[in-house]
């Protein structure tokens, strides 16, 4: 059975496809030329269902989308949906690191919590109704960064129970734990159980 994974980012759909464990021939957005559609909902399901019905649409096979990010508690839950905008064109997540420092900074607050969310959705080519889901997982920020095993925000990540970041962690250890596998645990309850 064939996959599309409806995602640009290199990090995620290595993720997914770590996930999905070869049980799927996993087909990439990217090299498939799909086009990155617009994120025009405000929820994270409300993002990954609009990627997944436009990748099945325009490639005709089962796709799957993920639409994830970090909420920060201090900062009333940004960025949340807007995690990659913050980043801008340039991916620079250096910078959007840094951003979240100062937000908290300037709120006062000495709250350190925020959690990932990731919402995954299938899609079928028959315009059939699409499944969703999503996870979720609580940590703690750190600054200065530390870590390069991930991407995005992985390195202030510490998540609940565990000394490292999702930067410092094995991507096995990250993906038994990850909102994402969170969610994908969700995903085969509700595909196949
Ligand atoms: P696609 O829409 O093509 O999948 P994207 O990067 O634009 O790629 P999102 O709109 O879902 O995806 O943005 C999610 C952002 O949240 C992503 O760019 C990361 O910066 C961050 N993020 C999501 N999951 C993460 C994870 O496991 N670790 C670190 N950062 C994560």
């Amino acid at each position: 059975q064939k996959i599309v994974a409806a995602t640009h980012n290199p990090g995620k759909a290595k993720e997914l496809a770590a996930l999905l464990d070869g049980r799927f021939e996993v087909l990439a957005a990217g090299p498939l030329g799909l086009p990155e559609p617009d994120e025009s909902e405000t929820t994270f399901v409300g993002n990954a269902l609009l990627k997944a019905r436009h990748a099945a649409d325009l490639s005709s096979e089962v796709s799957l989308a993920d639409d994830s990010g970090m909420s920060v508690a201090a900062l009333d839950g940004a960025p949340g949906i807007y995690s990659a905008r913050w980043a801008g064109p340039g991916k620079d997540f250096a910078m959007a690191m840094d951003k979240v420092a100062e937000r908290i900074e300037e709120t006062g607050s000495e709250d350190m919590s925020a959690w990932f969310t990731c919402a995954l959705a299938v899609a079928w080519p028959n315009g059939g109704p699409a499944v969703v889901v999503q996870g979720e997982v609580h940590g703690t920020l750190v600054f200065p960064p530390r870590g390069d095993k991930g991407f995005g925000y992985d390195p202030i990540f510490v998540p609940n129970g565990y000394d490292q970041t999702f930067g410092e962690m094995e991507p096995h250890q990250k993906d038994a734990m990850s909102h994402r596998a969170v969610a994908f645990e969700k995903l085969k309850a509700a595909l196949f159980e």
